[in-house]
């Protein structure tokens, strides 16, 4: 395998076979058992590929695994702090075995790469997220993943890259390590340092970078994450647009942008770590580690998983074992007398401070409110706008959830109606059983069926949301893990709104205006939702409608409201 050895930046391992040995390989393997990667194993197989995750040279085996995992080191000793797994289902863990090969292809069945297994294992991921995360709390994103989307089995082993990955999106501001290094060299920057963002970046991004690269006297690189980040993120398209824009805010010939296509895990302090060894290997010499670095946001119980510093702390810690400087900073506040952003422990005592948080600056551009240009400049603002309107403008998912019988049909037809005869919205109804019968026609209500069925319903939900209409769903939608799902869909691409039909189970029998209870009831009709089969009682829904004593009319009309009250509708 080639191995460059760079004064800048120390050795990196870059996995791609030569051209026509990849021809070769690809003939070899065409009968090896082959695995579909999944959209974040794209994302870790394309830096473990191109050397941004050096010194890996595959994905993790047993032993380095469980030394990450207890120590943040990998089994040699050197430190590496976030678990890299080949998570695969139980169904193809059987077909393989320890020394033999496994194709791995992206989304359009494309060969990226061959791993040589050296282990299979089924891991304790509850342990294992307790263990890199500090905690078990589903409510940290990379938890949630570990614990409802990460498949079973792990395969570790190394890998050979057959094929890079193709992005047709922001082509010129993409480069591998390598790459990234010989921009560098060509510059003539001996000293770089990054700054990672997964948010849009507005002035107090841009003073506080600016502050970083003249206090070490280095050139600056923008380093964004355009993988996949924080469930409910700003899109990366819009992102990019807006970092484009402020670059020109900045002296000409001091700063880069470059995209960093990494799947983030939220790990804070571990998660700098990884972020600080993955901008060497890009050549930086310095990092910047601000405030609440890759933070999950607050548990269950609305505390912060980690100390707003601790990533400093744990990166200072192994700073000259890591091979990059840390450019530490608190956070930067406008204080209104000197018209300027400053560092918070820079505050006189008396001074004006002015600060939007991220949920306020949100909540203007939903409601349409003006930004002040002391925040972030006008460009920025308005391409956000362009893909982020006020909420009157965005596409919505009405997602109607209750018992057989509660009345999610007969309400969600009257919302509809009504929204119709408003005029401005394109709606379209995804109701439980429209959805059986042209979408789900084959399935039947075992919870495996129920959740497929459901995420159908999420997939078209989100497509329509994103496209600036309004679909309205009504399925049992029994289970909160599977609404959660859906919820997560869709949030990134416009609204949500939960709408619990609450009426009583005894109501919904005493009704049975299909017979279906009676059926449940004498045992005809196996698992029906509330008499055989469980339905999880929404906790936090948008809206509880109990339809006892409430006509159809007036529990549309209470929905209705909702949505103005949400800002919605107009
Ligand atoms: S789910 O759980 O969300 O996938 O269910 P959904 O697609 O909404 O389908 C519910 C409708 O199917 C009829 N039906 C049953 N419901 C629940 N449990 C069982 N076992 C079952 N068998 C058939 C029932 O008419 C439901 O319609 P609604 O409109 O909810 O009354």
């Amino acid at each position: 395998m080639p191995e460059l050895i760079e004064p800048h930046g120390g050795s990196l391992k870059d996995l791609y076979l030569e051209r026509d040995e990849a021809d070769a390989e690809r003939q070899r393997a065409r009968d090896y058992p082959s695995w579909d990667l999944t959209p974040r194993q794209l994302c870790d197989i394309e830096l473990l590929l191109n050397g941004a995750f050096s010194p890996l040279e595959g994905f993790l085996g047993k032993a380095d695994y469980e030394r990450v995992c207890d120590e943040m080191r990998l089994a040699d000793g050197s430190l590496w702090p976030i678990p890299i797994t080949l998570d695969v289902s139980e169904g193809f863990a059987s077909e393989l075995k320890t020394g033999a090969s496994v194709v791995l292809r992206d989304l359009e069945g494309v060969h990226r790469a061959t791993l040589l297994i050296s282990d299979i294992w089924t891991p304790d991921l509850a342990a294992e997220a307790q263990k890199v995360y500090g905690t078990q709390d589903e409510k940290h994103p990379a938890v949630s993943y570990l614990m409802h989307q990460s498949y079973p089995v792990y395969i570790g082993g190394s890998l050979i890259g057959v094929d890079p990955p193709e992005h047709y999106d922001f082509k010129h501001l993409r480069d591998s390590p390598t790459e990234m290094r010989a921009r560098f060299r060509k510059l003539g920057w001996r000293k770089v340092v990054a700054f990672q963002t997964r948010n849009p970046m507005h002035r107090a991004h841009q003073e506080l970078t600016f502050r970083a690269a003249r206090q070490v006297e280095a050139n600056l690189l923008i380093h964004p994450v355009v993988g996949m980040t924080k469930p409910g993120d700003i899109d990366h398209f819009t992102r990019v647009r807006c970092y484009e824009n402020l670059l020109s805010h900045y002296p000409e010939q001091t700063t880069a942008l470059s995209l960093l296509p990494l799947a983030m895990r939220m790990g804070g302090p571990r998660e700098a770590l990884w972020h600080a060894i993955i901008r060497k290997n890009y050549g930086c010499t310095h990092f910047i580690v601000g405030r609440d670095h890759a933070g999950p946001g607050d548990d269950s119980n609305g505390n912060a998983f980690y100390g707003h510093y601790d990533a400093q702390d744990v990166v200072i810690k192994h700073q000259d074992e890591l091979g990059i400087e840390m450019v530490p900073f608190k956070m930067m506040v406008y204080v209104q007398d000197r018209a300027q952003f400053i560092p918070a422990d820079e505050v006189k005592e008396g001074e004006l401070v002015m600060n939007i948080s991220g949920t306020e600056f949100r909540r203007r551009l939903h409601e349409g409110l003006e930004v002040p240009h002391w925040f972030s400049y006008p460009e920025v603002v308005q391409e956000l706008r362009k893909t982020h309107p006020a909420r009157h403008r965005q596409g919505f998912t009405l997602f109607f959830t209750g018992l057989s019988g509660s009345g999610k049909s007969t309400i969600a037809n009257a919302v509809m109606v009504k929204l119709m005869e408003m005029g401005d919205r394109r709606v379209t109804l995804l109701d439980g059983d429209i959805v059986r019968k042209n979408l789900s026609s084959e399935l039947g209500f075992s919870k495996e069926h129920r959740d497929l069925n459901i995420l159908r319903i999420g997939f078209v939900a989100s497509e329509i949301t994103k496209n600036g209409g309004v679909a309205i769903c009504a399925p049992i939608a029994p289970y909160a893990i599977t609404r959660k799902q859906v919820r997560d869909l869709i949030s990134p691409t416009g609204g949500f709104v939960e709408v619990h039909v609450a009426t009583p189970l005894e109501e919904c029998e005493a009704r049975d205006r299909k017979g279906l209870y009676a059926k449940a009831r004498a045992g005809i009709i196996k698992e029906f939702t509330g008499i055989s089969d469980p339905y999880e009682i929404p906790e936090n829904p948008e809206l509880a409608v109990d339809t006892v004593g409430v006509t159809p009319d007036q529990a549309a009309h209470r929905v209705i409201v909702k949505l103005e009250s949400l800002g919605y509708i107009k």
